[in-house]
């Protein structure tokens, strides 16, 4: 058995799992945490499946206070399930605890682990198949906003400060592109000049956060289609997961992620820019859904602002990348030398093509000022 296979079986039994461990294995795509799924026997005989992840600690320099904030998410949104009926041992994480009561493992290397029931007869999904899973995961993450509406938001770790303050990310950018360790910014002239022509977009939302216009939230922060589950049978958004990010932030954040990702009619990562551009349909059908999701508590200003939104957040994280590449791609996990700049690009292409769609994406927003 490998080194890091015998490592995982031990880590494994610091947890409360029941029943004999059968396997572990790699699991799912994420870029910033390591991810195995464990499958166990009962002494019933019945098969059970956990998550066991190693918590990026480069990224989440705080893992005690990120499960703190996990813990009572977690407990709160459990609750509010159970109160509307609903099954709160699949619809929210459940974090299994270690044998000693704690929510996370400390190995003697420091690396932090925690485990999580897994969530069964629910998919992930890497990129958009069918329409109307991009509508229900709108609306699982509408809904999920708008259960979290009376959670304590002082009582939340800002486990990445600045996370979505789009200015502090180009400033981040800006250094990274002076202090240019690698020489990598002369080779990617075009991109940088993409971001100068944009600076003052970046301020848009930071601004509106600032003067009250629109409202500070509980929010996820990252709510890209494989940070949900949809039920295998009703394809209904069923649990919200990755709760990393979960902090005050705006709803556009979620939103404009989310379109980010799945309204893009490429991968994250298309090398084949002809590929990418921002599909109005499915723009269209995730506004609807998140904004029913949201249930009525979105204001007028953020509806006005929900193109803005899916802008920003991807000429941010676009930034992010960029920095990340320009920086030796210390951040998000690569898996080819110019992964960073590949993805760069494609959220670029995206910004570009949401500015020649403009006019039609307002238009769609508009719709539901009457509507909502
Ligand atoms: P990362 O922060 O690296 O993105 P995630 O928490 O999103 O890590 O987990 C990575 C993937 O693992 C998810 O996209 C999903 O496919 C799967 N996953 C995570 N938690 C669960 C769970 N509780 N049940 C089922 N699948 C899960
Ligand atoms: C990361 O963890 P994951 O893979 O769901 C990142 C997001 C980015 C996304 C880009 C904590 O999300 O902010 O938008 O990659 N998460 C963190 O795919 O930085
Ligand atoms: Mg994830």
């Amino acid at each position: 058995m490998s080194r890091e296979k015998t490592e995982l079986l031990q880590i494994s039994g610091r947890f409360e799992i029941e029943g004999e461990l059968e396997s572990i294995v790699p699991h799912g795509n994420g870029h910033i945490n390591d991810t195995f799924l464990l499958t166990c026997r009962a002494a019933s005989g019945e098969q059970v499946r956990y998550i066991l992840q190693r918590m990026n600690h480069e990224v989440f320099k705080d893992p005690k206070g990120l499960m703190e904030n996990i813990v009572g998410v977690t407990a709160f949104l459990q609750k509010k399930i159970a109160e509307n009926g609903g099954d709160p041992r699949r619809e929210a994480l459940n974090v299994i605890q270690t044998r000693d009561g704690g929510s996370y493992w400390q190995e003697t290397d420091s690396t932090f682990w925690r485990m999580y029931r897994f969530v069964e007869d629910a998919v992930s999904y890497d990129v958009v198949e069918r329409p109307e899973d991009f509508y229900e995961s709108a609306v699982a993450f509408g809904h999920f906003q708008k259960l979290l509406a009376e959670y304590p938001a002082e009582s939340l770790h800002e486990t990445i400060p600045n996370f979505h303050n789009t200015v502090d990310r180009l400033n981040n950018f800006k250094k990274a592109v002076e202090a240019d360790p690698l020489h990598r910014a002369a080779e990617v002239a075009e991109e940088i000049r993409f971001v100068t022509d944009r600076e003052e977009d970046c301020h848009v939302l930071c601004d509106l956060l600032a003067s009250g216009e629109i409202p500070l939230r509980v929010t996820h922060n990252d709510t890209k289609l494989n940070n949900i589950m949809l039920d295998q049978v009703s394809g209904k958004g069923i649990c919200v997961i990755d709760l990393d990010t979960v902090m005050p932030g705006s709803a556009l954040y979620d939103y404009g992620d989310s379109i980010r990702f799945g309204a893009n009619t490429g991968a994250e990562d298309e090398k084949d820019l002809t590929k990418i551009s921002c599909d109005l349909e499915l723009f269209a059908l995730y506004t609807k859904g998140f904004i029913e999701g949201c249930g009525g508590s979105l204001t007028e200003k953020e509806i006005l602002m929900l193109p803005m939104g899916a802008k920003l957040m991807t000429l941010e994280c676009g930034m992010r990348f960029l920095t990340d590449y320009l920086e030796g791609d210390h951040y998000f996990k690569i898996h080819r030398p110019e992964h960073n700049l590949d993805r760069c690009r494609t959220q670029f292409c995206m910004v570009k093509d949401m500015e020649d769609k403009w006019g039609r994406m307002q238009a769609i927003a508009e719709h539901y000022l009457d509507v909502q």
